[in-house]
């Protein structure tokens, strides 16, 4: 068998989405049809049943795509052979690739260290003293949300909220607006107004960001859940006014889908 590439740290991650050909699958018969469901479901149920594995099926709003599939998991030699079983399981050319992404999780340059809390949040804006019981307190509590956010960009377990955004970005090297150029103070301060934009979206949006530098043709993936399309609009509307995108951003393409379990999928894309 295949010596397995799994990175030191985090998992591989790929979007795929997909067309799908109603006229090659009228070719089946219904024992077929019936079948080539069977084996996609199976094949789901499969992936799904592997350790540190996730795989998210999604109806894709527009026909820029039929369905859509996320996968998370730590081997790429695992998702690459997933990923070509997921594109025959309907039978050969039902299912014809239009987009797909591969990205890696990654912790951030740019978290928020203990220190800069303490500094910055505790002793400067709410004036608390080192070594009393209040501080203590906070620093406790910080440390622990902090534990557990850092191992959830790693390895996230994503709900069933039933929008999901996905478009690739990457940060701006032109002239003037070179993020590589700038120090890495520069970049940080930038990124904190970033953040504070984001937390204000706490509960409604879940946001994962996906490293492809070298992988893809942008630098980050960015994956939203929400439970109201209203707040993936109003997300990517309110950043655009932060410095870091408004000035250095840069966008692919979107893709609105909607999670689905497999048989309305099925069902959703008249199958
Ligand atoms: O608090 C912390 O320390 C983590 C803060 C944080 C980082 C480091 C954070 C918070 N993000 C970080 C990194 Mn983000 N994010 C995006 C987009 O459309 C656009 O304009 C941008 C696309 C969205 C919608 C979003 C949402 N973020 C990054 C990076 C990596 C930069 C790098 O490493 O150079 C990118 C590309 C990026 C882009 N971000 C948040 C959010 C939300 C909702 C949060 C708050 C998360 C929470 O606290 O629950």
């Amino acid at each position: 068998s295949v010596t397995p590439l799994v990175p030191r740290e985090g998992w591989h991650v790929m979007h795929l989405f997909y067309h799908l050909d109603h006229s090659q699958w009228s070719m089946l018969s219904a024992d077929e049809q019936r079948a080539a469901k069977t084996r996609l479901s199976t094949l789901v149920q499969e992936i799904r049943s592997q350790e540190d594995t996730h795989l998210l099926t999604f109806a894709v709003a527009t026909p820029k795509a039929d369905v859509g599939f996320m996968l998370l998991t730590p081997d790429l030699q695992q998702a690459n052979a997933w990923e070509k079983r997921l594109t025959l399981s309907l039978g050969p050319d039902v299912l014809s690739p239009v987009y797909s992404y591969l990205s890696q999780t990654e912790s951030s340059e740019y978290t928020t260290t203990s220190e800069q809390y303490a500094e910055n949040t505790l002793k400067g804006e709410k004036g608390l003293s080192e070594g009393t019981p209040e501080f203590e307190a906070a620093m406790k509590e910080f440390e622990e949300r902090m534990k557990h956010y850092l191992h959830h960009r790693l390895y996230p377990v994503l709900p069933d909220w039933p929008v999901m955004c996905f478009y690739p970005m990457s940060k701006r090297r032109m002239g003037e607006d070179n993020w590589y150029s700038l120090t890495f103070e520069e970049r940080k301060k930038l990124m904190g107004g970033h953040a504070r934009t984001g937390r204000s979206y706490s509960g409604r949006i879940l946001q994962l960001i996906t490293g492809s530098t070298g992988f893809d043709e942008h630098e980050w993936g960015v994956t939203l859940l929400a439970k109201d399309t209203i707040d993936i609009k109003a997300i990517v509307y309110e950043m655009r006014f932060d410095e870091v995108s408004a000035r250095y951003a840069e966008f692919g393409d979107f893709y609105i889908g909607m999670q689905l379990p497999l048989d309305q999928l099925f069902e959703r894309v008249c199958l």
